[in-house]
């Protein structure tokens, strides 16, 4: 068996006054540490601050289920099909010698944090991600959702032609177990025309309100049936277009709610999924680039304390970028200009073929160097105070960066991506950095929405108190930007930064999971390697 398929039993005792353990909780005392900067006539006045917090991780783990939207898909077959494949163990031929199932690309799973330091040989302890606080095993995860396409999920993995075949053979009756997926909701306006010959497993009629107590239902049968605590529902579903941010429409919870009565074009299906897992107290995370979720949407989530996250799995092109743009700026080189291109032949690339449909996607794929052109004003002149609106001055200096995506059928699931980095380098001199890398697409994105579904779960179980005074410990706010990690365009809590750099959303995130147990966030001094 493949190590990331082991569950283990949780293996950390932290030996501190800052810690302690329950059978219920474990529970961890920690101090957020920053500094406030005032800038005054060129002078920067820094003031340390730190503030103490207690966190509170219910230890038992929810019996978890998963429910795609979108399940019939390329993500949804082949992680329906990899789920069983490690439930099952089974290993499969490939022309170059035996396969075993494992969970390579899961950051949970696969990939490990640095504890401390063995003090009998000095050397680093590290442990898989998995094992800081107690998570849910993929292979437990309880599988389900919709699809407007009603082939059944062992022909749904067929179609996707992602597996090899000698996988497929084998998994196929365990995916045929799964039957049918559920109907959905098909509104042809928001996803690009070529998919309607799919379309042929809806819910019937055009009542928006219907529509959303249906999925309400569907939700509710599907946990009930399976005994569950927990339901993540999960858009894996075709990117739409962008819906219209309309006063009165949706930019209110109440708004929202009021046009799905109405049933108002501009509420699209991913929006009523989003409405429906809320409503249910049930999490709701959107792995696709359109705006789901509108403003009211979020204040809706916060009304309910529901949780949500998003937007767009950060799979390849992209990650790779939130690595490669933030070495060019911080080692001091300036990019001019990104130049993103790809080319796919899967449904995906087909439905993206569509002008609204890219739009969304070269949206979500534009905004990821943002934040570290921001941090550079070195490199990159800041907006100025006063240009004149709309001006490149008040916009601030910025590479330019384009995306494409081209639809190339022959090449099914396995995406070409090419960047050029064309960067100004010392003294007027020119950098050209070519990258060219391939890839089945559906099988970097799998491990994604087990990481994210994996970490929702784990998020509903902690909470956090100011132990400053006597408050009562309550749940985290409900959009969880600690996924950013995973997303190409991170949803956050409205008037904070969005933070694209992967080390600093990986930082973010072992520095949490860290304190939850009463650990320090992560630091790179090591002091005791450098002085006597
Ligand atoms: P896909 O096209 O193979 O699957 C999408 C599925 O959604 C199809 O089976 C389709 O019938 C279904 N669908 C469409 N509208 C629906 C609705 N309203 N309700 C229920 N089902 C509906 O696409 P794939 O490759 O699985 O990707 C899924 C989504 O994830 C896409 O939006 C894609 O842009 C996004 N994504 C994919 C990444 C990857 O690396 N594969 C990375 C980032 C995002
Ligand atoms: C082509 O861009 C299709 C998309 O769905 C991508 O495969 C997906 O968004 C992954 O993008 P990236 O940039 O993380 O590789």
């Amino acid at each position: 068996v493949h190590p990331t398929a082991v569950r283990r039993p949780y293996p950390i005792v932290v030996q501190s006054e800052a810690t302690s353990y329950s059978d219920e909780y474990i529970t961890s005392k920690f101090t957020n540490r920053g500094a406030d900067v005032v800038v005054n006539n060129g002078q920067f006045i820094v003031t340390p601050t730190s503030k103490p917090y207690e966190f509170q991780t219910a230890r038992k783990v929810a019996k978890t289920g998963l429910m795609l939207v979108g399940m019939g898909g390329n993500n949804g077959s082949t992680l329906c099909a990899t789920i069983l494949a490690n439930r099952h163990n089974i290993s499969w031929h490939t022309k170059s010698g035996i396969q075993q199932p494992n969970y390579i690309g899961s950051l949970l799973r696969a990939s490990t944090v640095r504890l401390g330091v063995d003090p009998s040989t000095g050397k680093d302890v590290h442990v898989p991600v998995s094992d800081v606080l107690p998570m849910v095993h993929p292979n437990d995860l309880v599988l389900g959702g919709w699809d407007i396409s009603g082939l059944p999920m062992d022909e749904a993995m067929k179609r996707s032609q992602v597996l090899d075949w000698d996988l497929q053979r084998q998994v196929a009756p365990y995916v045929a177990e799964l039957g049918k997926p559920l109907p959905s909701i098909y509104y042809p306006d928001f996803i690009a025309a070529n998919q309607e010959a799919r379309a042929d497993n809806v819910i019937p009629g055009k009542d928006k309100q219907a529509h959303l107590e249906h999925i309400r239902a569907d939700i509710r049968k599907f946990k009930q049936d399976n005994g569950l605590d927990r339901v993540v529902v999960f858009w894996t579903a075709n990117t739409e277009r962008y819906s219209d941010i309309i006063p009165g429409v949706n930019d209110t919870a109440d708004n929202v709610l009021a046009s799905i009565k109405t049933s108002h074009s501009e509420v699209s299906p991913s929006t009523l999924f989003a409405v429906a897992a809320i409503l249910e107290g049930e999490p709701f995370v959107n792995g696709a680039p359109q705006n789901t979720f509108v403003p009211g949407v979020i204040e809706l989530a916060e009304r309910e304390k529901s949780f949500i996250g998003g937007d767009d799995l950060k799979s390849g092109q992209t990650k790779l970028k939130s690595v490669f743009a933030e070495f060019l700026v911080n080692a001091g080189i300036k990019p001019l200009s990104i130049a993103s291109y790809n080319h796919l032949g899967n449904n995906d690339g087909h439905n993206l073929s569509a002008e609204p449909q890219f739009k969304s996607k070269e949206i979500s794929k534009s905004s990821v160097v943002d934040d570290m052109v921001a941090s550079n004003a070195l490199l990159f002149k800041p907006p100025q105070e006063g240009a004149a609106k709309g001006s490149k001055e008040a916009k601030g200096e910025h590479p330019d960066h384009i995306v494409v995506i081209k639809y190339v059928p022959a090449v099914g699931d396995s995406k070409r991506a090419i960047d050029e980095y064309y960067s100004e380098i010392f003294c007027g001199g020119r950098s050209t950095i070519n990258i060219f890398n391939e890839c089945e697409d559906s099988l970097l994105a799998t491990p994604l929405i087990l990481d994210l579904t994996i970490l929702t779960e784990l998020l509903t179980r902690v909470q956090y108190r100011d132990a400053s005074g006597s408050a009562e410990f309550a749940p985290l706010y409900p959009v969880l930007s600690l996924l950013s990690y995973m997303l190409k365009a991170p949803l956050v809590k409205p008037g904070t930064d969005v933070i694209n750099s992967l080390n600093r959303q990986r930082n973010a995130l072992e520095s949490f999971l860290k304190a939850c147990i009463g650990l320090e966030a992560n630091n790179d001094l090591l002091l005791e390697t450098r002085i006597w």
